[in-house]
């Protein structure tokens, strides 16, 4: 509490002061009219990000866009959690995008944001938030029904204070919504600050597991995102793997809690999905056990209907992921299913010990073989860069502590099926399941936040690029190294629609973008600007520069070719 403020406190400070006591000191957003006296209380961010990790809250003043993913970059780079904050009306809804990710992501976040004054209803208020005008709190509710909470400045805040941290303890966003009026009310005396609740340990360790079931069987490991992307988790499912000499097949954000060097990992599912990984799923049936741990079940992982296996044994560490449905899996297995909840890393540990003492003689899978994808992988054409050797070539060039991104192009296909198992250096994230282009920016500008000791790597398309581009200035000095893959056309649109509507014209696509000049975005933003060679000759001397501190950021462009396509997108059997 800053001393010499306490006789100017109001609700917004309080508030202030409440998310402090959780930990969050970073704001990002856009001020306006409805936030002005929340965001009055935040110091601004200082110039260079090692300077911001001090004792004050800070406001990071970046569009709303962009500024929905920062606390959610923030989260995945340093585990902590951050705010976005916008004023009523448009601004609401730019920032809503972010917030959509962070539930179908399970990644938590707090979102603030205004609603204009109960006085004002009726009398067409600028921006209008109320039932008469944008109906702001039913949408937000609509979408959120368990975590938005309106703020008035009364007893019952602290209340919903300590439910919205629960929450977020159970890696759920929350919104809070404030009420003007009753927030810049004074508080003179009895400031109640919330305190954090413990993190809340469910579910049992001890369950005996009927190991017997898994004689004769063959065995299934599927990691997802619900696994922590811990030393510790990727350990143990080795361990696991090996133990039950069963094929480890992860998502695309779950491939961060498996290792490299497990001999038994066979590659990513689904979208961008590497070969040996789908021959295994496919070849899932009445004689398989599919052992889940932290399950992403969802159309680019597993696909919109449920699995047929003999039995899935699903081990979650809550039971509010997105892709339940009644707190369950359920419906996603034909078949038995059997749902474990708790701390992942104990139950883990706890089947390891269970399996070693009485090894259950399933159905033995050689180790995978070296390389996870059969055919020849296609090539770009001449005078483009080549995207197959593109991220094998990087993939061997990234240092310890970096963090990448991959925005809603094809980046977030072909990289994990080219590099097919993750990098220990240089952990990758998509927010795959909003599929919000632009996305990548964000989270990069988070992560950069959250943990400004880390190297950060953001690939986009120049479709993506565009709904962004305008915030590049407000990220100029944080070091950010940003892949742009120019291919002049929404390139994951044009590969799928060759396939859902050959009959069409390529015009009916309208897919076409207009070729810019990156080096001069670049400067006017006062960002650094570097290609990449066709024969990546220098695509060392580009890593050795994106790893240099104290330099600006770093804009990248790649000339791709708009036909080399390269991970399977199983999506364009849905549509
Ligand atoms: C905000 C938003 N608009 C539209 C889409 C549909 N969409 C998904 S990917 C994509 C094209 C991406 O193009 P680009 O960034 O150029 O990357 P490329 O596919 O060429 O690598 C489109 C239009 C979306 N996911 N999000």
């Amino acid at each position: 509490m800053h001393v010499d403020r306490l006789y100017h406190a109001d609700g917004y400070l309080h508030l202030i002061e409440t998310l402090r006591n959780w930990d969050i000191s970073l704001f990002a957003g856009v001020t306006g009219g409805g936030v002005i006296h929340f965001t009055k209380h935040l110091s601004p961010y200082p110039g260079n990000p090692s300077e911001g990790s001090d004792h004050l809250s800070r406001f990071f003043n970046v569009g709303e866009y962009v500024a929905g993913f920062v606390p959610l970059g923030y989260y995945l780079a340093s585990g902590k959690l951050a705010a976005a904050v916008a004023t009523t009306g448009a601004a609401t809804k730019l920032l809503g995008c972010g917030l959509t990710d962070a539930k179908l992501h399970n990644i938590p976040a707090v979102y603030i944001v205004p609603i204009s004054a109960n006085s004002a209803v009726g009398f067409a208020p600028l921006q209008d938030s109320s039932i008469f005008g944008m109906n702001i709190l039913r949408q937000l509710e609509a979408e959120c029904p368990n975590s938005t909470f309106v703020l008035t400045g009364d007893a019952h805040d602290t209340e919903n204070l300590q439910k919205a941290y629960a929450l977020l303890v159970r890696h759920q966003p929350v919104v809070l919504v404030l009420d003007p009026a009753g927030l810049s009310r004074k508080f003179l005396q009895n400031l109640a600050v919330t305190t954090p609740l413990e993190a809340q340990q469910m579910g049992t360790l001890h369950k005996p597991l009927p190991l017997h079931k898994l004689r004769n069987k063959r065995v299934v490991i599927f990691v997802g995102s619900g696994m922590p992307a811990t030393a510790k988790s990727r350990r143990l499912t080795t361990e696991l793997a090996r133990l039950l000499q069963a094929p480890v097949l992860y998502s695309i954000n779950g491939a961060n809690s498996v290792e490299r060097d497990n001999p038994f990992l066979y590659g990513h599912i689904g979208f961008g999905g590497n070969d040996a990984a789908q021959s295994v799923w496919k070849s899932i049936d009445e004689k398989t056990i599919l052992i889940a741990l932290g399950a992403d079940f969802d159309e680019y992982t597993t696909g919109v209907k449920p699995v047929f296996c003999k039995e899935a044994w699903i081990f979650g560490n809550d039971c509010s992921r997105y892709g339940m449905v009644d707190s369950s899996w359920r419906h996603w297995i034909q078949g038995t299913c059997l749902e474990i909840t708790g701390p992942l890393e104990p139950l883990v540990a706890n089947l390891i010990d269970a399996v070693s003492a009485d090894p259950p003689d399933a159905v033995p899978m050689l180790p995978a073989p070296a390389s996870l994808n059969g055919g020849a992988m296609a090539v770009a054409r001449e005078g483009f860069v080549d995207l197959g050797r593109f991220y094998e070539t990087i993939d061997g060039l990234w240092r310890s502590n970096s963090i990448g991104f991959d925005d809603i192009c094809m980046a977030y296909k072909d990289r994990q099926y080219v590099t097919q198992r993750p990098n220990i250096h240089c952990p990758f994230f998509s927010l795959y399941r909003g599929s919000a282009m632009g996305s990548a920016l964000g989270l990069g500008i988070g992560a950069r936040l959250g943990a400004p000791e880390k190297t950060v790597f953001v690939f986009t398309g120049d479709g993506c690029f565009r709904l962004v581009a305008g915030t590049l200035a407000e990220a100029r000095s944080l070091g950010i190294n940003l892949f742009v893959l120019n291919n002049s056309i929404y390139g994951i649109v044009r590969n799928g629609l060759l396939k859902i509507l050959p009959e069409e014209p390529v015009e009916r696509y309208h897919d076409d973008l207009i070729m810019l000049d990156y080096a001069a975005i670049a400067a006017g933003y006062g960002w650094d600007y570097l290609s990449v060679d066709p024969d990546l000759r220098n695509l060392p001397d580009v890593i050795e520069r994106c790893y240099q501190t104290g330099k600006p950021s770093l804009l990248i462009e790649l000339r791709v070719d708009p036909e080399q396509n390269l991970g399977p997108n199983p999506r364009v059997e849905n549509l």
